[in-house]
């Protein structure tokens, strides 16, 4: 037992979750490749579910949002060269899920194993993350275009319309806390559609720190005992 690692893969509603898991079932199934880690089984799901996935990534085709309804989950086994065997939970769920975690503070129980591995990959969809921005900036603008605050209705606050970093922050918080908290944790920030992100030439810490920079701050100031990394990902693209 003590020689295996289990991991689960987790993120926001368009993260880059099922796009991912497309793209690793590919890798290990299906081109023949060498990769680091090998297929040894699968431990839960269903293959037909998997390969109509890898099928559309193969064409390059967006996969489809995940359904409540359709979620799945998926947990398959693979090992390092060593014969060490890594234990992946894929809740092919639809990120509505975690959003909900944070929006109305509610847990799917059956989630808990999920959420409580010791390792967490969490996808976060760089294409999608805006820097934050100045109020007085903003405000700047809007004078300038002769848009005065006082035209506008204002919207109503509501907790989905709240930034990706202040949920993420929040979601992590949870997973340190009652149940969940299970002591020191591995977590490795995936900055998904990285085609998109590398343009910017900024390294992936440094998308962190300049996109997410609450994030960042949460992460470094060890409020939580987290270890850790931060990596780019891209499991789709490269098309104009
Ligand atoms: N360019 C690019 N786009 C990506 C990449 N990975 C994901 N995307 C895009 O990001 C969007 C969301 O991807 P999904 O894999 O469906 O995300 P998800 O987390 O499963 O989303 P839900 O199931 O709706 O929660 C899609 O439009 C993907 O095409 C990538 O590596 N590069
Ligand atoms: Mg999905």
């Amino acid at each position: 037992m003590s020689d295996e690692i289990h991991l689960s893969i987790v993120g926001l509603p368009s993260s880059g979750k099922t796009t991912l898991l497309a793209a690793l079932w590919h890798m290990v199934r299906e081109s023949g490749a060498t990769t680091a880690l090998s297929y040894d089984r699968l431990s839960n799901g269903n293959y037909e579910h998997l390969n109509a996935l890898a099928k559309r990534w193969r064409m390059g085709k967006i996969q489809q949002r995940t359904q409540v309804s359709g979620a799945r989950d998926v947990t398959m086994r693979l090992k390092n060269a060593a014969g060490q065997k890594v234990e992946v939970s894929f809740p092919d769920l639809p990120g509505e899920e975690f959003a909900r975690m944070w929006e109305r503070r509610e847990l799917d129980r059956s989630m808990q194993e999920t959420l409580t591995a010791p390792a967490l990959v969490f996808l976060i969809n760089g294409d999608t993350v805006r820097a934050p921005a100045w109020v007085v900036e903003r405000m700047a603008l809007a004078n300038k275009l002769g848009m005065t605050s006082t035209e506008q209705e204002p919207t109503e606050w509501s907790a989905d319309l709240a930034p990706t970093q202040v949920k993420i922050v929040d979601l992590l918080q949870i997973l340190m806390a009652g149940d969940l908290h299970i002591g020191n944790r591995r977590l490795a920030l995936l900055i998904s559609a990285w085609d998109k992100v590398e343009g910017e030439q900024q390294t992936p810490v440094e998308i962190l720190e300049s996109k997410l920079p609450l994030l960042h701050q949460y992460l470094h100031s060890g409020r939580d005992p987290w270890t850790w990394r931060v990596w780019g990902l891209s499991a789709q693209g490269g098309g104009v």
